[in-house]
């Protein structure tokens, strides 16, 4: 038989070395099991060796089973002659040598050979059940044995990466490397030393036992999060077998669970998130061979939340950071911010004391623009006015480095307007954080008419060295996030008009996944910042669509949490909102002042009258060129919004009702409520032609 073209068997010694070479992750795709088999069968059969390493060649030992091949019918051995059966059953010892990822399938066949080591930067976990299944390689079974039921659920049900040194502590790893170890050297030599040793070490035949109540805490804790979800509990159920059934029994178990969970609609969302997720990266019109530049030295303008948070996520991320305030007291209140902010974290047990210091150490206060000149990246992040932000950008024009690039972190307004008082417009772009900056994972660029294409990829690079994810958008009044999004925020209040309401949206959109209802987000955000925007576009557009209800709760002083009333009221010294009487007769009594009908509303015409508006803006944003791809406004939604994982985005779900029942029923408002739901022109092509939302080809970047 011909050798594996992914897998190869080479020789040091009186040692087997087995490599799998199938870029860019080692993911068991395409012959890679059956080329481990393979490459094992033969060593085994080789009088000449005694022993075999198992690793993976390029950035990674083995990153799991490939997720592509999911929900396609593939084929899996039978129980019995997996790869992880095989590397267990095998005669001579197999030494898993890891760098990179060990993940899913990738560290299930570790645990099933009979040893371990890893370079100290090398991770390892089960994180399955962020794909909506469990591990499905043995792990379920192999990693209680190894670590305890209490650890391996705890690592299961989180999916987290463990980082090698604290996976030895836990048992998972035997040995950690020195730092500047050559792996494959150090792992031939670790096999010579263990090859006579008998019996193998197999975890197969270690024993794990756990009362019934650390699987019902577990389930209990984990209640909240893993609402509508079915896999984080299978996960439980398989660890529970492997501490109640022998092993073998104990992987048929875990066998059942996973074929329940792989084509199931929780699993297919949250694949398409997670190569939506990886697709958002790409920006195919720009050309392939521009490289993001490097930045060392950033620094934020403007001390308020937001930009304590952006220099907080700098800090968070290892770098030294500069924020600047012309005013001293507004620097002196964005530090002392920041400092709260860490307190609470180590309060909460989230952030080590250590930690705290060092991060807050990264964050270098300054109060005037000479002491930020030498920055190569700036972020403004001043007041959201455009009369505000253009002398500031005029200054920092002014004092940085001709090459240093400017982003504003402005929600919606003009770039090019902003990118236009400046003399180096091609290195201006808008860099869109979402609130809580150090908390929120998304990161909008957007992208001005004059950015050259390395300022972009180097915008869209900051977010990723910074752990966020960034998407592209196109300069657009609200960019496409809280341009999509705007529509679902009027029909939120629209609806009260109409009779419903905050507590009953927001228990609809609640059990639909997200984490808090739209009106207590608004209590959380300021309902003023709002009010801001609603003002200027109406200033701009005669025909935009009033708030009468919203705009009332500002004007008598309402701005949500932080004056102790908003859509709710609040106890003093208590985030946690209540239903306001006061608030249903405002609601009421500006309801009877438009003369609107008053009606009872059901819990899917709520939901759909929020999210069908989005979904139409949406498609007009495609239309006119404004993002690249439907899966952009999706990872958008889930990072920005907190639109719920396991349903994939506010396009997938929607394809979910299908693109023509979701036209009807808007082309239906159009007809009862007039220009507000006119169906875009995309919506209806879509419609017509049947092709799904996250087909829909939108016109070349605009
Ligand atoms: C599993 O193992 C089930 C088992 O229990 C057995 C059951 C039978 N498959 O993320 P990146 C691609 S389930 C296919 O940008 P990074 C990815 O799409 C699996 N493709 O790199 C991208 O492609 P492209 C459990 C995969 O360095 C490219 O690789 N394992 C897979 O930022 C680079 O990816 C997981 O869930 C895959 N498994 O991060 C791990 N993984 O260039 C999933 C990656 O065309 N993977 N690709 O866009 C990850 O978490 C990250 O990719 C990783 C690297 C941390 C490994």
């Amino acid at each position: 038989m011909n050798e594996s073209p992914v897998v190869r068997l080479e020789k040091d010694g009186e040692i087997g070395v087995i490599i799998v070479n199938y870029p860019p992750v080692n993911a068991l795709g395409s012959g890679v099991s059956d080329g481990i088999i393979d490459a094992l069968n033969r060593a085994n059969a080789d009088p000449a060796i005694k022993a075999m390493v198992l690793m993976g060649e390029g950035r990674s030992f083995i990153a799991g089973a490939d997720i592509r091949g999911f929900g396609t019918g593939r084929k899996r051995p039978p129980l019995g002659q997996r790869t992880y059966d095989v590397l267990d059953a095998s005669p001579k010892p197999v030494v898993a040598a890891i760098h990179g990822y060990a993940l899913g399938g990738g560290l299930e066949n570790a645990l099933a050979c009979h040893y371990r080591i890893a370079v100290p930067s090398a991770k390892v976990g089960l994180p399955e059940v962020l794909i909506g299944i469990l591990p499905g390689g043995g792990g379920t079974q192999r990693l209680p044995r190894v670590v305890g039921a209490q650890a391996a659920l705890e690592l299961i049900t989180s999916g987290r990466h463990v980082p090698a040194p604290e996976a030895a502590g836990l048992g998972i790893i035997d040995e950690v490397l020195p730092a500047n170890a050559n792996l494959r050297a150090a792992a031939v030599a670790y096999a010579r030393k263990i090859a006579d040793i008998r019996p193998l070490p197999r975890v197969r035949d270690r024993n794990v036992t756990a009362e019934p109540a650390v699987f019902d805490a577990v389930r209990k804790s984990i209640a909240r999060k893993a609402r509508n979800q079915k896999a984080p509990y299978s996960c439980i159920a398989a660890v529970e077998a492997a501490c109640t059934l022998p092993f073998d029994e104990g992987i048929r178990r875990e066998s059942e669970l996973f074929a329940e969970l792989e084509n199931a609609d929780e699993a297919k969302a949250l694949r398409y998130a997670f190569f939506a997720e990886r697709e958002v990266a790409k920006l195919p019109d720009l050309p392939p061979d521009i490289k993001p530049c490097n930045f060392a030295a950033p620094a934020v303008v403007g001390a308020g939340t937001m930009g304590g948070g952006i220099a907080m996520a700098f800090a968070d991320f290892g770098y030294d950071v500069k924020i600047m305030d012309a005013a001293q007291d507004a620097l002196d209140r964005g530090m002392e911010r920041i400092r709260a902010n860490y307190a609470t974290s180590v309060k909460r047990g989230s952030l080590a004391e250590d930690e705290r210091l060092r991060r807050l150490g990264r964050i270098h206060p300054v109060a005037g623009y000479d002491d930020i000149s030498d920055c190569d990246v700036v972020i403004e992040a001043v007041f959201e006015r455009m009369d505000v932000k253009k002398p500031v950008f005029e200054k920092l024009d002014q004092v940085l480095k001709p090459d240093a690039f400017l982003f504003s972190n402005t929600s919606a307004l003009d770039m090019d307007e902003l990118a236009a008082v400046t003399k180096r417009p091609e290195r201006v772009a808008g860099t869109h954080f979402f609130s809580p900056a150090n908390v929120m994972k998304l990161l909008e660029v957007v992208r001005p008419s004059k950015a050259s294409p390395e300022t972009l990829m180097t915008a869209m690079a900051l977010g990723r060295r910074i752990g966020k994810i960034s998407a592209m958008a196109g300069n657009t009044d609200g960019f496409v996030a809280n341009r999509s999004r705007a529509p679902f925020n009027s029909e939120m209040v629209i609806l009260l008009e109409e009779g419903c309401l905050p507590e009953q949206v927001d228990k609809v959109m609640v059990d639909f996944g997200y984490p808090m209802g739209p009106f207590a987000v608004g209590d959380l955000a300021g309902l003023d910042v709002g009010a801001e925007g609603r003002k200027r576009r109406a200033l701009a557009n005669p025909n935009y669509r009033k708030l009468p209800i919203a705009d009332k709760l500002v004007e008598m002083g309402r701005y949500g949490q932080k004056t102790g009333a908003g859509w709710y009221r609040y106890e003093k010294g208590d985030r946690t909102p209540h239903p306001d009487p006061e608030v249903a007769a405002i609601i009421r009594s500006v309801a009877a002042g438009m003369g609107v009908p008053q009606r009872t509303f059901t819990d899917t015409e709520i939901l759909h009258r929020l999210l069908f508006s989005s979904v139409n803006e949406a498609c007009r944003i495609l239309e006119e060129g404004k993002a690249y791809r439907a899966s952009d406004i999706d990872v958008m939604w889930l990072h920005g919004f907190g639109f719920p994982r396991y349903r994939g985005g506010l396009m997938y779900w929607a394809d979910g009702i299908g693109v023509k029942s979701v036209y009807a029923q808007i082309a239906a408002w159009h007809q009862q409520y007039g220009d507000r739901w006119a169906p875009s022109r995309l919506l209806r092509e879509l419609a017509e032609t049947g092709t799904p939302f996250r087909e829909a080809k939108p016109a070349p970047f605009a």
